[in-house]
């Protein structure tokens, strides 16, 4: 089959779900086929100059008429404009709301206007359905947007089961796992770790997320607390969002001198090479994008028993899973790995094959392809 035109639509911030819908369409323009990302501007991780990539920007006009601007409507008005000029055959959302919703709306206007239009794909990230869903005032018009999708995926098999709980709907729903396709670091572990002020004989743990509440970075926090009594255990925070309310914490805790903190980092791969080892405290987590990317790096993970982490890690195996907000245990697998090289090497190693194996960009991009070619055959224009 000849290559496709699709759509992606995204939040562009950091998040899990816009590296993954970035890594999704570099990977299949790569594969030859014309990937638009639609969204209010450009996906953070997104390489915009790799061939078969474009990216069209949602313009928003203020209006003072409106108490409440608008997103929805300026953003189903350009992908009937991207469908049409591009001859979209996949419209690809990542979140229901607003994305399923705006996708719908185009899909009806293109149908009045076109001879043919995109078949929408929605992709369920986590807390569309987790939060969104279990609101009186939006759970109805998501559960609306998802059925009126041709196809739906999850990106884990208990995000699909909260999905079917929550939403009661008879819409199949597919798991495709999110994958990572790790890049060689640019610089050397050494150099890193010096620049970090982090010794060679130094644990280096590392946590990377936006710092919600929903990650429990102060759990994190006071996992590095616990280990005062070995100050070589040090950690490394790749921080989306500011770190500034953690910072009395920090201070109270005594834990400064073995903490770095750095904020919107792009190089992820470098700093993942000069860490030692993962910690991530979560409350929930549909996937757990960090969790991945750092195993991909050959690191042992420490984290919490929850969602698809669960089905990320394999317990005793590529790292330690512990009950949420048990600090003191997640501070004791910490130093089991650090005060054994040996083992902390053999669970680094079968984190990497175990993602290397079952999260492989290759698996889930083939997965996609087959839903969408599926689509274009069976689900009606
Ligand atoms: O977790 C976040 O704060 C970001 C959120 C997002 O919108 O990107 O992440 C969700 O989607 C990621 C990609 O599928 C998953 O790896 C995260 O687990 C999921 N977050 C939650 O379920 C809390």
């Amino acid at each position: 089959m000849s290559g496709l035109s699709i759509g992606i639509t995204c939040y562009p911030t950091v998040g899990g779900s816009g590296i993954v819908a970035s890594q999704l369409g570099s990977e299949l323009a790569r594969l030859g086929h014309k990937v638009h990302f639609i969204s209010y501007e450009p996906p953070f991780r997104l390489d915009r100059k790799q061939p078969n990539v474009f990216f069209h920007q949602v313009e928003l006009n203020e209006y003072r008429l409106f108490k409440y601007p608008d997103y929805t409507l300026p953003l189903a008005v350009k992908m009937v404009e991207v469908a049409a000029k591009h001859k979209l055959e996949i419209l690809h959302v990542h979140y229901a709301v607003p994305h399923a919703t705006a996708a719908l709306l185009a899909t009806q206007i293109a149908r009045d206007q076109m001879r043919h239009t995109p078949h929408v794909i929605t992709t369920l990230h986590g807390t569309d359905i987790t939060l969104l869903a279990r609101d009186p005032n939006l759970g109805p018009i998501i559960k609306y947007s998802i059925e009126s999708s041709c196809g739906v995926t999850a990106v884990s098999r208990s995000l699909k089961a909260e999905t079917v709980q929550v939403l009661k709907s008879k819409k199949p729903i597919e798991v495709i796992y999110n994958f990572y396709r790790p890049k060689s670091p640019r610089k050397g572990r050494q150099e890193i770790r010096r620049a970090l002020r982090v010794r060679k004989d130094d644990f280096l743990l590392i946590h990377m997320s936006n710092l919600r509440p929903v990650k429990r970075a102060q759990d994190v926090l006071r996992v590095l607390a616990e280990l005062k009594d070995q100050p070589n255990i040090k950690l490394l925070i790749l921080a989306g969002e500011s770190f500034s309310p953690f910072r009395k914490a920090v201070k109270r805790m005594g834990i400064e001198d073995r903490l770095v903190v750095k904020a919107n980092v792009l190089d992820i791969e470098n700093y993942l090479h000069a860490a030692d080892a993962g910690l991530y405290a979560s409350e929930r987590e549909s996937f757990g994008m960090g969790v991945l990317e750092t195993m991909s790096f050959g690191k042992p993970v420490v984290a919490t028993r929850v969602g698809g982490v669960t089905e990320i890690m394999l317990d005793g195996e590529t790292g330690f899973l512990k009950r949420l907000g048990d600090v003191k245990s997640m501070a004791k697998a910490i130093r089991t790995l650090a005060n054994d090289p040996e083992l902390a090497a053999r669970m680094g190693e079968a984190a990497r094959v175990r993602a290397e194996q079952e999260f492989s960009s290759q698996k889930s991009v083939d997965q996609y392809l087959d839903l969408y070619r599926r689509t274009i055959r069976d689900c009606p224009d």
